[in-house]
């Protein structure tokens, strides 16, 4: 295997043995084939009319099988193994309609198109030789996976969308497109990195596409106190990032004496007014994703992974965790889809609650959030004057992940030692490292507002643009706003490129730059984008405050 998609990548440079996240060799490798039978699903689609239905199962199972490759989020060997032989079919039944569609001589086709075998060894031993290293040249293999790591990203807003009814084609074309364009050797890395630019284009248009879903589905974010104290009945815990799942389960424990809580990235769910209703939706559990091996323990009922990140569980809960949608991990129990589009069924997890004991307190007390762009665009009036008045000097825009390194207390310190005049805007789990500490507020705007989950980056930018509007500048970079970004997985690379697509230059990005940047990338990055690392918070508050 070799894997470096993701900032906990052995040594800074990959993992080669097994992931530092829990991945497996022969798992990671069977995920690099995975995306290499998709390269050969869109080799034979672009520019191929396909029936209306068949075009859609390739779209949907792209999708698919990008999200279930991200970081943490499924361990399971026999799902790649059922991925690929699906991918293998729907591969050979687009290339039918490709043939008949095919007009002149046949050019020599890509082995991602012609590949074929159907036993789980084959598998293996092709899987070898298809990942991230099968390309030769660094800076070519770079931005193919910078690529591929934004598109993953995308994949996982588009599929939460899906789940919600919301599709944009274009967007679902752009990724046939540019997976293609990774088996096309005739590219340079300038029309790479042009592809790259467009994913962060698409990438603005997948996290619109969730906004609308997430927002259109439950209302807009409102600004909400959630606790993080537990009640004294037996609970379930749900984790990850999808909405449509926290609504069936709510439905499905109304009234049966069994309390919800979130955990990690699910926390912004209380922030939607169509959740509110619910007595039973306690509050948020824990912190960060990386904490839940003592924090699943202490929870003492069964817990629900809808999306990443899960860490490979310890014996003390592993009995009482499930899995749904794209997480898997051999030997935890999967609740599957619904038949026909119904809710999933979820009475084996409400019996499994009943039996257990109730949350063991970790905390009391309460957070707030809620500040998603339709909230912080109502306040804009307050906002712009404390700007005006010098109030507010600086926002920081923070968001992104949290992660287990130990160099990640920079973001505590850094936000610690922020001067009282700015502001922290966040998104994603980046928040728990700061979002307990009492950093108080300027005449009632909160110092941290947090917009929501990763996806909800796409409100921070919003804001940003609606912000340049109205004091009238012409370049977003003349807003008295700071990037200092965490990053962990592929879903933060989407959020990256957006930004960068929509012109915002000199972000910082750490604990560490990605392993997946060559030297030459790197420096086209810092050159075009004035991309940089973090160094030590007190360097960095010079550099950022300019002092
Ligand atoms: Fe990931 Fe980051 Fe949103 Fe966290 S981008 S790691 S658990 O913020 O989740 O998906
Ligand atoms: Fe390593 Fe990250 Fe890949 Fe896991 S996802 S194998 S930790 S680089």
């Amino acid at each position: 295997m070799f894997c470096f998609q993701c900032q906990e990548s052995a040594g800074g440079t990959g993992c080669t043995i097994k992931g530092v996240c829990g991945k497996p060799h022969d798992v990671a490798n069977l995920q690099d084939l995975l995306i290499y039978v998709l390269k050969g699903i869109s080799f034979f689609s672009v520019g191929t009319e396909l029936p209306e239905a068949l075009d859609r199962r390739a779209s949907v199972f792209i999708m698919d099988s990008l999200f279930a490759t991200i970081t943490n989020a499924n361990f399971d060997r026999n799902v790649f193994v059922a991925k690929i032989r699906e991918a293998l079919a729907l591969r050979d039944e687009v290339r039918r309609h490709w043939e008949e569609q095919r007009i002149g001589a046949a050019a020599e086709l890509p082995d991602a198109a012609v590949w074929q075998a159907d036993d789980e060894a084959s598998f293996d031993a092709k899987a070898t030789f298809v990942g991230v290293l099968a390309t030769a040249d660094p800076d070519i293999r770079s931005l193919r996976e910078l690529l591929t790591y934004g598109l993953k990203g995308m994949a996982a807003y588009t599929y939460h969308a899906l789940q919600l009814d919301h599709s944009n084609p274009q967007i679902d074309l752009f990724m046939r497109r540019a997976l293609a364009a990774t088996l096309d050797d005739s590219l340079t890395a300038d029309d790479l990195v042009g592809l790259v630019m467009e994913a962060g284009k698409y990438g603005v248009e997948a996290m619109s596409l969730l906004d609308e879903a997430n927002t259109g589905t439950y209302g807009h974010p409102e600004v909400t106190k959630v606790n993080i104290g537990v009640r004294n009945r037996p609970g379930i815990l749900i984790s990850g990032h999808d909405l449509k799942d926290l609504e069936e389960l709510l439905q499905q424990t109304e009234g049966t004496g069994v309390d919800v809580y979130t955990h990690s990235e699910m926390l912004p769910a209380h922030y939607y007014p169509a959740f509110k209703k619910y007595d039973h939706f306690v509050g948020n559990y824990g912190n960060a994703w990386w904490l839940q091996t003592t924090e699943f323990a202490a929870f003492n009922g069964p817990i629900l992974m809808t999306t990443n990140c899960i860490v490979p569980p310890k014996a003390s809960y592993k009995d009482r965790m499930y899995t749904t949608g794209n997480t898997g991990f051999s030997g935890v129990r999967h609740i599957p889809e619904g038949p026909d589009g119904q809710p999933k069924d979820f009475s084996e997890i409400i019996a499994h609650a009943k039996r257990c004991e109730a949350p063991t307190e970790l905390e009391s007390g309460e957070i707030v959030g809620g500040f998603a762009h339709h909230t912080v665009t109502s306040i804009a009036d307050q906002v712009v004057e404390a700007v005006k008045t010098g109030a507010i000097k600086r926002f920081f825009v923070m968001a992104g992940c949290d992660g287990r390194m130990k160099s990640r207390t920079y973001y505590t310190d850094f936000a610690r030692e922020l001067p009282r005049d700015t502001v922290i805007l966040t998104a994603g789990c980046a928040k728990y490292k700061y979002n307990k500490l009492d950093l108080g507020d300027i005449g009632g705007i909160p110092r941290v507002l947090d917009a929501g989950q990763c996806n909800d980056s796409y409100s921070l930018a919003v804001i940003a643009l609606k912000l340049k509007e109205i004091f009238g500048l012409e370049d977003i970079n003349d807003l008295p706003i700071s990037y200092n970004i965490a990053w962990y997985e592929q879903k933060a690379v989407i959020v990256l490129l957006a930004l960068l697509y929509l012109g915002v230059k000199n972000i910082h990005l750490g604990p560490t730059l990605p392993a997946f940047l060559s030297p030459n990338v790197a420096k086209v990055l810092i050159e075009k984008f004035g991309i940089g690392g973090i160094t030590t918070v007190e360097e960095d508050m010079k550099m950022f405050l300019g002092a």
